[in-house]
C-alpha cells in the first residue's frame, strides 16, 4: 500500500497516472499547495524541498517502509519496483528507434 501526497498539478498527475498504469494499490493524499499545506511539519518529513508529490511505501525494499519525492525518482522507482513501463537495457530505453 502507498500514500501518495499530491496536489492537482502536472506534476502531482503523473504519479497518480503511473499508479493507475502499474496497478498498485494506494491512497491519495491532498496537500494544498495554495493555502501552504505543503509547509506542514509531517509533510516536511516525507517532502524536505516543500513539493508535491511525495509517497510512502509501506511495502519499500526488504519489505520496509520507502519514502520519496521528486516525481521523476518516484516514476522511476515504480516502474523498478512493478517491472512495468521502463526497459532495464539502457539502449532501449532511449527514445530513438535505432542506435547510430
Ligand atoms: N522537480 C519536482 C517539482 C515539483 C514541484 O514543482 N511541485 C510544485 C507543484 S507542481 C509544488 O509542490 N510547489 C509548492 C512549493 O514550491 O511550495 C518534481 O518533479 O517532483
Amino acid at each position: 500500500m502507498i500514500d501518495l501526497y499530491t496536489w492537482t498539478t502536472p506534476n502531482g498527475h503523473k504519479i497518480h497516472i503511473m499508479l493507475e498504469e502499474v496497478g498498485l494499490e494506494y491512497k491519495a493524499h491532498p496537500i494544498n499547495i495554495g493555502k501552504g499545506d505543503q509547509f506542514g511539519e509531517e509533510f516536511l518529513k516525507i517532502s524536505p524541498n516543500n513539493k508535491i508529490p511525495a509517497m510512502v511505501d509501506h511495502d519499500g525494499p526488504n519489505g520496509k517502509p520507502y519514502s520519496l519525492f521528486e516525481s521523476g525518482a518516484m516514476l522511476i522507482y515504480l516502474a523498478e519496483k512493478t517491472g512495468r513501463l521502463l526497459p532495464s537495457d539502457t539502449v532501449k530505453r532511449g527514445s530513438a528507434p535505432f542506435v547510430l
